[in-house]
């Protein structure tokens, strides 16, 4: 029953901010409490009331990689960083139903799309392709890695692809939301090695997490009820 594994801490991949503030409540349900806080501190390793538990504060599209990798056995990640990512070498059990939002494409208000190739400014680069082309419209795609909704106001891109919340960061740089691309929530993955060795530890702390997720009422199936 003991292998080396189980004795390993249980590594947990996050990024600080609003996922971290939402995620804090679920572990404390969960019977997890986090020591340190991320936004005060630089520490890049929390332990936690659970000895062998300890999370990573990482980039938030940082997560899916380190876990990918098994660098960590577990982490959580928005679905617009996970469908950019791909998934590969994870496995996404759980949806935690926070920091939800969406991803939309964006446009100057009232602004005509040109006939010819649309030129796109974003961060998502593999969704915006995919989201276009299954539309079977060609587009010029433009990498950026930040303050996506300066783009169309200053001429280099038609529209953004961004996510959005209460629009407000939209409105207040002259911009309206067009399309809908996809409902964003917040996963938790997991690293699938690390299910198939650790499998009881792991499957444990989703378990755990999951009844922690239905308590909170924040998942999709149980808001609907
Ligand atoms: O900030 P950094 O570049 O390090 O990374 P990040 O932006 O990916 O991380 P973070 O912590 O800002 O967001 C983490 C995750 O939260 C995202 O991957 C989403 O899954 C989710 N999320 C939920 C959001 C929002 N809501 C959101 N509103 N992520 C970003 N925003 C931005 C939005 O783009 C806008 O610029 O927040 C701003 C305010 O939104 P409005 O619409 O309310 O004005
Ligand atoms: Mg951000």
């Amino acid at each position: 029953m003991s292998t080396n594994g189980e004795q390993l801490p249980l590594t947990v991949a996050l990024s600080k901010g609003r996922i971290f503030r939402e995620t804090l409540p679920l572990l404390a349900r969960a019977g997890i409490e986090v020591h340190g806080d991320p936004e005060s501190s630089r520490k890049l390793v929390l332990q936690t009331s659970v000895a062998d538990v300890r999370l990573l504060i990482l980039r938030a599209s940082d997560v899916p990689t380190y876990v990918e990798y098994g660098a960590a056995d577990l982490g959580v990640a928005g679905k617009d960083v996970l469908m950019e990512h791909g998934g590969a070498g994870l496995y996404e059990p759980l949806d935690l139903g926070i920091a939800r939002c969406r991803l939309m494409t964006a446009a100057r208000e009232g602004a005509v799309m040109p006939d010819g190739r649309l030129r796109v400014a974003t961060k998502y680069i593999n969704t915006t392709r995919r989201f276009f082309a299954s539309r079977g419209q060609q587009v010029e795609l433009i990498k950026l890695y930040g303050s996506m909704e300066l783009a169309p106001v200053l001429g280099l891109a038609d529209c953004i692809v961004d996510v959005v919340d209460t629009g407000s960061t939209l409105r207040a740089n002259g911009l309206e939301p067009l399309e809908h691309v996809a409902d964003i929530s917040s996963r938790l993955i997991v690293n699938k090695v690390a299910f198939k060795t650790r499998n009881q530890r792991v499957r444990d702390f989703i378990d755990a997490l999951r009844q922690a997720v239905t308590a909170a009422g924040t998942a999709p199936a149980a808001a609907e009820e």
